[in-house]
């Protein structure tokens, strides 16, 4: 087997991952600033983290809804930069998704060809001669090459381990921060830790990248920038001059690439939209047909109790609401109509009634990165449904709450929250509507008299605070006509089932 040349395909997919490289790793570091702290435990209790990337304290004598944590981080280091995680997330999956069918074609090429063997150390010898590589790095002397290689040991060692172990490290624990996937796959979530352990190994992958861009530059410049750019473009070193070029020139391409999604993001939201929905909204319809959420994992004792539970958005502030909340919900009806048979008004007590001791234990996932385990007891809308029955046509579930977001939220301005659901996620037997939490009265600040919880999409699509439900047969009549509250003024996606 010839390893000492790189074949065509290597050096492309070298450059083309170059590019998604830097679009994943900015995306990620904007999902990362919106919820900046790491924890071990699921409940992500504010002083609780084991790391963070802000200096922001928790405000003590004042209620710390999770939209307090927002860090601002400049589009130099985040895509698209300012906290606009929904577009971040856009970049994320839309490069993921293009990287994940990349890496699949090259991982083929790689064993039909036999190629893969030049990553894999063909005896235990390796590790030895990878240690005296390193110290000779010390010294500032460049190790030569191990025999039939073009590079050496602890450069064989390092390159199998981004080109396959990371690789895999990254999709794996990436598709677990999706609500659907980790929902639908409690156990196994459960074995790798829980939610908040996954998501501090993908960052522990997202600090390996960062790792491994700084030292392998410092180590092409130190074995020379011409040498190996020539290598990289021609598969040989012989044309350092003109390999320096056309790899200077590759570089500002990326970083061209890289100014445009920036400036797309905030110039031109709807075309990333757009791009989504092309190219990632495949993957999230499928998850949404074969993703139900499951829940028999975890026990009364995992349960995030109630005053622990982060929340986010600030509580309605009307005095109609508070004149409710004063009265035990006792004035309090949900009203179901729109395109029914039969519309129909329930009060709480109707609603525990229909609900019949039924609840239901899940992971929530914010888009923020934050989560909790809910114990939450409810009536699935199914069966809510059932008795007002849609008539013919009906397409979605739409959701009106009482908080509105000019009046309520200082962070956010705009109308009522809202949020559409499609039938077929509406009549998903774990869709609920909540109006208690461990037995106990849903907290206010939970969403208080009763709140949606859609367990296999991210947390903002479980509207709080319900105050009517209405059956429709079109959405984009409502609001700004692209499904919810954040879908039409944050460019969150409806169909958010990662
Ligand atoms: N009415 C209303 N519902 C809302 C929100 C909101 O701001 N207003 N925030 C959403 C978001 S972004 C999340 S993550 C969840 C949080 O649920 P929790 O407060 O129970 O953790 O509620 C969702 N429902
Ligand atoms: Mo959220």
């Amino acid at each position: 087997m010839d390893f000492l040349q790189y074949p065509w395909w290597l050096r492309a997919e070298h450059l083309v991952n170059i590019l998604f490289l830097t679009i994943f790793i900015r995306s990620g570091i904007e999902i990362l600033g919106t919820f900046p702290k790491l924890h071990r435990s699921i409940h992500t209790q504010p002083g609780k983290q084991w790391a963070q990337f802000s200096i922001k304290e928790k405000r003590h004598h004042k209620f710390f809804p999770v939209s307090g944590e927002y860090e601002d981080y400049s589009p130099i280091v985040s895509l698209p930069g300012h906290g606009d995680v929904g577009q971040g997330r856009y970049w994320h999956f839309i490069s993921v998704v293009l990287w994940v069918a990349m890496m699949i074609v090259y991982w083929v090429v790689l064993i039909a060809t036999g190629q893969i063997m030049r990553y894999i150390p063909s005896d235990w010898s390796v590790f030895g001669q990878a240690w005296q590589n390193i110290v000779s790095y010390l010294a500032f002397v460049v190790p030569e090459p191990m025999d039939g290689y073009p590079f050496n040991a602890v450069q064989q060692l390092f390159y199998g381990f981004v080109v396959i172990i990371l690789p895999l490290w990254m999709m794996v624990t990436g598709a677990f921060q999706s609500p659907a996937i980790n929902n639908h796959f409690p156990r196994i979530s459960r074995a790798m830790g829980g939610r908040q352990v996954i998501r501090t190994l993908h960052w522990w992958g997202l600090a390996a990248y960062l790792m491994f861009v700084v030292i392998h530059v410092l180590m092409v410049i130190l074995h020379g920038f011409g040498h190996e750019t020539s290598k990289m473009i021609f598969g040989t070193a012989s044309y350092p001059v003109a390999g320096g070029l056309i790899f200077g020139a590759a570089l500002v391409f990326i970083v061209f690439c890289n100014v445009w999604a920036t400036k797309s993001s905030t110039n031109h939201p709807a075309w990333i939209a757009r791009l989504n929905n092309a190219l990632v909204r495949p993957l999230t319809r499928f998850l949404r047909k074969y993703s139900e959420a499951r829940t028999t994992t975890y026990e009364a004792k995992d349960v995030t109790p109630a005053q622990n539970h982060r929340a986010s958005g600030m509580p309605p502030s009307s005095e109609e609401y508070m004149a409710m909340l004063c009265n035990n919900w006792d004035d309090y009806v949900l009203e179901i109509g729109g395109l029914v048979k039969t519309p129909m008004r329930f009060s709480v007590a109707d609603l525990r009634r229909i609900s019949d001791g039924y609840f239901q234990r899940t992971v929530h996932h914010c888009v923020q990165g934050f989560s909790s385990l809910g114990e939450w007891d409810g009536v699935p809308l199914e069966r809510l449904l059932a008795l007002v029955e849609p008539l013919e046509g009906a397409s979605d579930v739409v959701v009106q709450c009482f908080q509105n977001m000019t009046r309520d939220d200082d962070l956010y301005s705009g109308s009522y929250y809202y949020e559409t659901v499609p039938m077929v996620e509406a009549t998903q037997p774990k869709t609920l509507i909540a109006f208690g939490y461990q037995g106990e009265e849903l907290p206010m600040k939970v969403g208080a008299p009763c709140r949606l919880r859609l367990e296999t999409s991210t947390g903002f699509r479980s509207a709080k605070w319900i105050e009517r439900i209405e059956v429709v047969n079109r959405f984009d009549i409502i609001g700004n006509g692209k499904g919810g509250f954040f879908e039409d003024t944050d460019s969150y996606d409806r169909l958010q089932m990662i």
